[in-house]
């Protein structure tokens, strides 16, 4: 099965287009977890990804019947060292034994030349055997042939991005100019390009989706206008203040999906005590129903 099948029929079992960010952070995890394991300045590494490992599960068996899709953040797990990719794959394991219909996205963002490319796609899907990755377009489709050519797995490319300063560059008004000819179309904006190749040029197996920060609901708009029915992982839901109503509103197709709405810190900080899984179950459902309010 595809990704973006496995994803559609968790979107439907589940009635969630919600996906949880698994950000964990150690120095925001419950201090109850860290209790008992040592002085938190003296724990090493392993001992401090150990206890993500054992938060992350959960937040996995609390949330696991109000998601669509799971998406840990690589940046979190390479901060701790080798331990810290091994309870990433770990955390991927548990996803597949404890709620195997949900797909996982790794939030990596990368991209290189094909070569090197070659060996981030064993990274991801061989080694971590995850369903998804985000990556950003910098390097052009050419020397992301490796990630696009993995048909039954996701590839979110990065269009328009959720930070304040997105725009110094994705905003900028290009003409695309190939060597031999013009497009035809009218200069605009670098993320309307990323979006258009995307949609038109990339995606010839169907496993392509894009990336719009849910803190920029017009540029949300207009990259629906130029991909169709393209799936949208929207992060910047919760703690970056995107609003879910204007969100849900500028992203969604006919059928009442096409996006995927992230929240992580939102979700599993919502209590930083020893009912902090009951709380990121609270949170997930109250954000799964506020989105499908306005489905
Ligand atoms: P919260 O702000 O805690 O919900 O986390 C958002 C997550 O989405 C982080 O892992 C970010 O790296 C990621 N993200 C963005 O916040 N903005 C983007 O434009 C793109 C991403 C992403 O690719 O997921």
């Amino acid at each position: 099965m595809s990704f973006f099948e496995k994803l559609n029929k968790a979107a439907e079992k589940n009635h969630s287009l919600l996906c949880v960010g698994l950000d964990s952070d150690f120095e925001k995890i419950p201090e109850c977890l860290k209790k008992g394991k040592g002085k938190e300045v003296q724990l090493s590494s392993r001992q401090r990804a150990d206890i993500i490992l054992e938060f992350n599960r959960a937040i996995i068996d609390a949330t696991k019947d109000a998601v669509c899709a799971y998406k840990p953040n690589s940046a979190f797990y390479e901060a701790l060292g080798g331990r810290g990719l091994e309870i990433l794959k770990q955390t991927i394991q548990y996803i597949r034994e404890r709620a195997p219909a949900i797909p996982v996205i790794l939030d990596a963002k990368r991209a290189d030349i094909g070569s090197t490319n070659a060996s981030y796609v064993q990274f991801a899907f061989s080694y971590l055997k995850t369903d998804a990755i985000t990556l950003h377009p910098y390097l052009g489709r050419e020397a992301l042939q490796p990630f696009l050519d993995q048909k039954e797995k996701g590839i979110f490319v990065l269009c328009r991005t959720s930070n304040p300063g997105a725009g110094e560059f994705q905003d900028l008004v290009v003409e695309v100019k190939t060597p031999r000819h013009s497009t035809g179309q009218a200069p605009e904006e670098l993320y309307k390009v990323v979006a258009r190749q995307v949609a038109d040029e990339w995606n010839m197996n169907g496993n392509c989706g894009l990336v719009v920060g849910s803190t920029y609901p017009e540029e949300l708009k207009e990259v629906r206008a130029i991909v169709g029915a393209m799936p949208i992982l929207v992060p910047g839901i919760g703690t970056q203040g995107g609003d879910v109503e204007k969100t849900i509103k500028a992203g969604i197709i006919d059928k009442g999906n096409g996006i995927i709405v992230n929240s992580s810190r939102g979700i599993i900080f919502a209590s930083s005590d020893k009912d902090f899984a009951e709380a990121a179950k609270t949170e997930a459902i109250k954000l799964r129903e506020e989105i499908n309010k306005y489905r």
